[in-house]
């Protein structure tokens, strides 16, 4: 009889990163449910967490390397086999074609590891290609655009306080299903009630009527791409009656009068009559953004994955900027991160794009990296500099990038390609080699993403909950043969790689004069470093020289590895407090309101006012059981009824002559599907809607469960030539449909 134990981990699964108590037996997980010690989730999980175990225990993921045979098939080989594989496929491809000929690929799940952030940037340095590519061009790139240029520092993102707010207005979020995003707020629904009970409003702007929208005190449903006109109407109020109020950030501000300008052509009355929201309820909503003591304006996906991306992502910092909620209680506020260290004084080298731009169609490079709608582009245009490797390190884009019928016919004309992924998949598939990590339940857990968005802040670090597979691998290590192989060394050296990064980290701090340990040794540091893992020595470096740290000894009372695994729950490091202007790191020192290459972008905005609105447009959504495309295999989350369904209006409906459960073929400029039509007026009248993340049909997979029911893939219409130009983004929701019975 295997004896039973209880362990302590942060779920992995979405950016919540809720604490999760877990049942082991012998070396199994058999239950998982919330913490409720966990210091900011207490005891809240969803249905995915919940089913922690099932994924770890998928009879589906792989454990073993995978080589494609001659035979065109996927066969087990050793570790040392697959990596051989790589080094002559990787290389092959450099000697011939050179560095930019390999493409990289990285998917969300990447944030979601400790291996992702440590591990992500040197493999991409060291393969040198400008191709690089990730799911934050199908994402949120727009937003650090927007903050990139307003606070010279993109990765700067202001979360709303949602805990101390007086009003919270969600723009194109559904955190009831999503759990939130650029804004890690564990049990989002009990903080939003919690809004409520302390008397606070919750609106919620929307083409469809979400859950989110089904509890909050007033939804708007709003035409899809319509945001950037509703948010430059609500400016336009603020100027006309003369409601701006900086209040504390009066002197860090520069460019109000030049967006006062800008707003002038937006009134409400010509806003309202393009994005479908009355002029009435405009000037209302400025009003009481105005009049509110602290009111936040949060936007996701749908102020992001849309026509105007970074505008709206802009807009939205605007008006809280304009009515004084930045970097103020209950507005939105920046977090501080235990990993990351303010710098003694604001100002910087500011943020800029376009350092090199994409060989096919020009488009500006953006934090390192290019549009992901333009990776099949790149693929197939024969030339100087064509991809003709791809390395996918979780990611999926087959299923989750624009147009991705062309990008799966493409991914089949390459030279050579490798995966890190758990799953034979629909973009794996394709891979000569896969390399699975080693399952989440035996490697080590911190959030280097989340923690720097998380509305209270906080720390956590979860040591591994199972024992290691002594035949499995993890993905730190499986990174860095990746680099090592990329920087032409031998993949066997990876212990020496592991230490070089670590040395680098710091030298870095040792010769850094702000730094706690400036003037000290990288040798002397080096031999105070705790850890098991070559993840957790890198961690605790950042920790001990992070904003609450222990300076390697300076503040003997500072944060450790050490203190962090005293702390299984979690440890509180208090609300959100202001960091204007230390956190700003444009060139003047101050919040950059109306930054040149934003404002040129309005003339566009400007031209859409006339735009007629006629025909049907598909839009996105997401299910509480389901995480983008790859969680479909977890049988306890596929039970109930068909979820990927064609949601269309019942006016719609009827003019279409489609049927309720009836099939319907949906076309758009690039492809065209057939789905089951579930008629609802939570959609509004000339939207239809459909999830990304299923399509889970295609041959040579092994995905059991999700392959039994498999759904279509919506990004089969969705179009690779639109996307927001600021950004590079793609132009996921708003898109051009038209919709037939199936005959
Ligand atoms: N139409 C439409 N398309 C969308 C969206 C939309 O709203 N509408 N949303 C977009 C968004 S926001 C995102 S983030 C993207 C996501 O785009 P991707 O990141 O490309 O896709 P995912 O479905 O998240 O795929 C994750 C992959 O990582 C693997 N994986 C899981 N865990 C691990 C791990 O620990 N290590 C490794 N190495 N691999 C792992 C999974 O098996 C899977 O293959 O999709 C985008 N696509
Ligand atoms: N259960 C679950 N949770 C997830 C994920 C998942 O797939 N499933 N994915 C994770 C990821 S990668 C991300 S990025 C986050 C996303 O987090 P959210 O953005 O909160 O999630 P969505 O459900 O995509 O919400 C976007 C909303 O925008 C609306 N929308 C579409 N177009 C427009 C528009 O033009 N204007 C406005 N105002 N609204 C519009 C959609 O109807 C939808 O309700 O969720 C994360 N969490
Ligand atoms: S809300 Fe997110 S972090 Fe919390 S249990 Fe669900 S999937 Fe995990
Ligand atoms: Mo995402």
């Amino acid at each position: 009889m295997d004896a039973t134990r209880t362990a302590y981990r942060t779920c992995p699964l979405c950016e919540a990163v809720c604490g999760l108590e877990l049942t082991v037996t012998g070396d199994r997980i058999t239950a998982a449910r919330g913490d409720r010690d966990h210091v900011l989730s207490a005891g809240f999980i969803c249905p995915k967490g919940a089913t922690f175990g099932q994924l770890v225990h998928d009879p589906d993921r792989l454990r073993r390397p995978l080589l494609r045979g001659a035979d065109g098939e996927h066969h087990e080989v050793t570790w040392d086999e697959a990596f051989a594989a790589v080094e002559a496929g990787l290389t092959g491809v450099v000697t011939r074609h050179g560095r930019d000929a390999v493409a990289v690929y990285l998917g969300n799940p990447n944030v979601h590891t400790m291996a992702g952030p440590l591990y992500g940037g040197p493999l991409v340095k060291a393969v040198g290609s400008r191709n690089v590519f990730s799911a934050s061009t199908v994402d949120q790139m727009p937003k650090h655009v927007s903050c990139g240029y307003l606070y010279g520092n993109p990765d700067a993102i202001p979360v709303p306080d949602v805990d101390r707010t007086d009003l919270i207005v969600l723009i194109g979020a559904n955190p009831l299903e999503s759990n939130g995003s650029l804004c890690t707020a564990p049990d989002f629904p009990g903080r939003l009630a919690a809004v409520q009970a302390r008397g606070g409003r919750i609106v919620v702007i929307d083409p469809r009527r979400t859950r989110t929208a089904a509890i909050a005190d007033e939804h708007v449903f709003i035409r899809p791409g319509g945001d950037a006109l509703l948010l430059f109407g609500l400016v336009h109020t603020l100027f006309d009656e003369q409601l701006v109020a900086l209040d504390h950030l009066d002197g860090h501000v520069r460019g109000v009068d030049a967006v006062a300008v800008l707003a002038k052509d937006f009134t409400p009355e010509q806003v309202g009559a393009a994005c479908g929201v009355p002029a009435a309820d405009i000037r209302r909503l400025a009003r009481e953004l105005a009049a509110a003591p602290a009111a936040a304006v949060y936007g996701r996906i749908g102020t992001c994955a849309v026509e105007f991306g970074t505008l709206t992502s802009w807009l939205v910092d605007v008006v809280n900027v304009l009515t004084g909620n930045l970097d103020r209680p209950g507005g939105v506020m920046f977090p501080l991160a235990p990993h990351a260290r303010p710098a003694a004084a604001p100002g910087g080298k500011g943020f800029r794009v376009g350092r090199w731009t994409s060989r096919v169609r020009g488009l500006p490079e953006v934090k390192g990296e290019l549009p992901v709608a333009t990776l099949a582009d790149e693929i197939t245009t024969p030339g100087d500099g064509q991809v003709r490797a791809l390395v996918t390190v979780a990611g999926n884009p087959v299923l989750s990038t624009p147009n991705s019928g062309r990008l799966d016919e493409a991914l089949t004309g390459l030279e050579f390609m490798v995966s890190v992924d758990p799953y034979l998949n629909e973009t794996t598939r394709h891979a000569d080699v896969i390399l699975p990590p080693t399952d989440p339940a035996r490697v080590g857990h911190y959030d280097f993403a989340f923690l720097t968005l998380v509305v209270h802040n906080m720390a956590a670090y979860s040591p591994p909950v199972l024992p290691k597979d002594p035949g499995g691998m993890d993905e730190s290590d499986i990174l860095a043969r990746l680099t090592l192989i990329a920087a032409g060394q031998r993949f066997e050296d990876v212990a020496v790689g592991h230490e070089l990064l670590l040395t680098q980290v710091l030298q870095r701090a040792a010769t850094d004069p702000d730094s706690p340990v400036a003037g000290r040794t990288a040798a002397d540091l080096r031999a105070l470093v705790d850890g098991d893992g070559p993840a957790e020595r890198l961690l605790d470096a950042r920790l001990r020289l992070g904003a609450y740290g222990d300076g390697f000894g300076a503040d003997p009372d500072g944060l450790t590895l050490r203190k962090l695994l005293d702390h299984p729950h979690g440890l509180d490091l208090g609300p959100l407090r202001p960091r204007i202007p230390e956190v700003l790191r444009t060139p003047s020192g101050q919040v950059e309101l109306c930054a040149e290459p934003v404002a040129a972008d309005v003339a566009r905005l400007r031209a859409a006012l006339d735009r007629p609105s006629d025909g049907l447009v598909l839009v996105g959504r997401r299910h509480l059981r389901s995480n983008n495309s790859w969680m479909h295999n977890v049988p306890a989350l596929m039970k109930g009824r068909d979820r990927c369904t064609l949601q269309v209006h019942p006016s719609d409906a009827a003019a279409l002559h489609l049927a309720d459960g009836g099939r319907a073929t949906v076309a758009s400029r690039v492809g065209t599907l057939t789905v089951a039509v579930e008629i609802t007026d939570t959609v509004m009248p000339g939207v239809v809607s459909l999830p990304h993340g299923w399509g889970h049909d295609a041959p040579g997979t092994r995905t059991t469960v999700a392959a039994a029911r498999p759904g279509v893939n919506s990004n089969i219409l969705t179009d690779d030539r639109a996307i927001d130009p600021l950004s590079g983004n793609s132009v996921l929701n708003g898109i051009p449909v038209t919709v037939v019975p199936t005959t």
